[in-house]
């Protein structure tokens, strides 16, 4: 796992799943930036019924406000904003589209690369996960559904 990082999210969960905390951290390399996610007390996976949503796999994304806002209401941290979309492209080609994440009996831990920033292009935005999974093509944020955890991002702390 990355023991070196450049920038982080300490990610809390909302009032839909206050049991999810967990970090996202940055590292830049020379063409990119690696992206770890360990992310614990997701909720169990359900099948869509006429009432509920689906929950699991978990849309991932960086919105683009640098707060996540209220744990409350009936849509948390709607403060975050939209995806972050510096290059103005579709839904599906965000800078910040992730791949969704997927809960092992409440853990997920992923680690990937991605060209499209660097760790300073994504310090003061957040990350958000979302209740249902990311379908890739619904505009403009992929049917995700409910927010259920956020975390801002910010510098690592010099040492
Ligand atoms: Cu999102
Ligand atoms: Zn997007």
């Amino acid at each position: 796992m990355l023991e070196v990082f450049d920038a982080i999210a300490h990610i809390q969960g909302s009032i839909l799943a206050p049991e999810i905390h967990g970090t996202v951290k940055f590292l830049g390399i020379e063409d990119g930036c690696w992206v770890e996610a360990e992310i614990f007390g997701l909720p169990e996976f359900s099948e869509a019924t006429e009432s509920l949503a689906q929950v699991g796999p978990f849309g991932f994304h960086i919105h683009e406000k640098d707060t996540c806002g209220s744990i409350h209401g009936d849509s948390p941290f709607s403060a975050a904003g939209g995806h972050w979309n510096p290059d103005g492209e579709p839904h599906g080609n965000h800078a910040g589209d992730f791949p969704v994440l997927f809960s092992n009996g409440g853990t997920a831990k992923m680690l990937f690369f991605t060209d499209r920033f660097f760790p300073e292009d994504v310090v003061g935005r957040s990350v958000v996960i979302h209740q249902s999974p990311d379908d890739y093509s619904s505009q403009p944020s992929g049917s995700g559904g409910k927010r259920i955890a956020c975390g801002s991002i910010v510098a690592a702390m010099e040492t």
